[in-house]
């Protein structure tokens, strides 16, 4: 068994220009694995906090203190480097260790124990993986709300999955064939169009909800696809960055209207049916698991899926599991905390039949384990921007992951 030796904890930066953690581990003096925290702009209300007192620096220099407690711990054991953690802070959402730390220490550790044991990281997370079936990269192509800037639209992204594609390298080439087609389409209605990019590299124009979702439907068109069968469309609607509990309203700032719950719902509705989308994320803010399950029912072809609903912790979706809230979950394991959190509520995922979309955050690195995590938890999607160096980072990982075994194919998308 691998054993923690060492553990190097240093400052670095993120894909915003913020800082964040990162992580070494070695074991055995010699295998080191690195994890870097990402973070998010619209960040759930039960996320797990990642930094003691928002402060990176802080965290950190707490976390030097008590760094030796792990060592002589078995890196390839999860749950002991997990227990381990939970033994130093069992706050609800590790606001005394600060997330960031869970995240990178069990990811790290992982890191590690895959190159002491030679065994590709995701097969070290589920041993039981034998054959590779890839999750269709769910890309953003644009971009609004709290990752692009004023003038965009209200929603935050617009996505594309290449469900027609046979295999993960067709995939992604197809999603950056319509990211560069977008652009054609997006200058023909806006002349003073500047290229402009938002948070996770999705094209940030200054349009409306409706254009933006006609223009990428165009997009996909252009390209000789249909976006009924072969490139569908997604939203995620962030909606809880628009909700105010107050008013109980959803406010639209840039179309400069507001939607009550059950016009929300309606509007949500109309997107679904009209556009064929294949995935709706955050249609509804993250405490009305009822609305989610109206939504849920109406629309089986359609992925509904939770994140800021969810924020990956297994109690609330074995809520929205018994309400029937969504059909689908984002799994981002800093919302979880550690590594072993977001493993358990994977499962609790595939045992209700919830389709899980492994997610990155806004605030990236190019730190790729997240395209090994799809693969063990059977994500049936990957949601990453489809250019910029932190993006395609995980996009190339899972190339490479597929020089590893047998491959099955791309995920069973059964029913939409
Ligand atoms: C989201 C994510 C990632 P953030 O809302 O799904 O796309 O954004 O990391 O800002 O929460
Ligand atoms: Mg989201």
């Amino acid at each position: 068994m691998p054993k923690i030796t060492s553990i190097k904890e240093r400052l670095v930066f993120n894909s915003r220009g913020d800082r964040t953690i990162e992580i070494d581990v070695t074991s055995d003096n010699r295998y080191t694995g690195r994890a870097c925290a990402p973070s998010g702009a619209s960040v759930g209300m039960y996320e797990a906090q990642s930094f003691v007192d928002n402060d990176p620096a802080k965290t950190i220099s707490n976390f030097r203190n008590i760094s030796n407690k792990f060592i002589g711990l078995d890196s390839s054991n999860l749950k002991s480097i997990h227990d381990k953690i939970r033994e130093i802070d069992s706050s609800d959402n590790y606001s005394n260790i600060g997330g960031s730390i869970a995240y990178a220490l069990t990811i790290a550790s992982i890191d590690s124990a895959s190159k002491s044991l030679s065994v590709p990281f995701y097969k070290v997370l589920n041993p039981n993986i034998n054959s590779l079936v890839f999750p269709y990269p769910l890309g953003n192509v644009l971009g609004g709300g709290a990752h692009a800037g004023p003038g965009t639209p209200d929603l935050q992204e617009f996505l594309i999955c290449p469900v027609v594609s046979q295999n993960i390298s067709e995939a992604i080439g197809f999603n950056s064939r319509i990211h560069k087609e977008l652009k054609k389409s997006i200058e023909k209605v806006d002349p003073k169009f500047t290229y402009g990019k938002g948070d996770e590299g999705g094209w940030a124009p200054n349009i409306v909800n409706n254009k933006a979702i006609e223009l990428v439907e165009s997009a996909i068109i252009e390209c000789g696809f249909d976006p009924k069968r072969e490139i569908r469309m997604g939203i995620d609607f962030a909606s809880s960055s628009l909700w105010n509990p107050q008013k109980k309203l959803y406010e639209y700032s840039r179309e400069g209207i507001t939607r009550n719950s059950e016009e929300q719902l309606e509007y949500a509705c109309e997107l679904i049916e009209n556009y064929h989308l294949i995935y709706a994320e955050d249609p509804l803010h993250e405490e009305d698991f009822e609305n989610m399950a109206i939504l849920t029912k109406e629309n089986p072809s359609c992925i509904v899926t939770g994140d800021d609903l969810l924020v990956t912790n297994k109690k609330r979706v074995k809520i929205a599991a018994d309400k029937k809230s969504c059909s689908g979950a984002i799994l981002k394991v800093n919302q979880a905390g550690t590594l072993y959190d977001a493993m358990e509520f994977a499962g609790e995922c595939n045992s209700n039949n919830i389709k899980i979309i492994t997610s990155h955050r806004s605030g990236e690195s190019v730190d790729n384990h997240i395209s090994h995590i799809a693969i063990a938890t059977n994500s049936v999607m990957i949601k990453t921007g489809v250019v910029g160096g932190e993006r395609i980072s995980k996009l190339n990982e899972l190339l490479r992951i597929s020089e590893y075994g047998l491959i099955e194919g791309m995920a069973k998308l059964s029913n939409v």
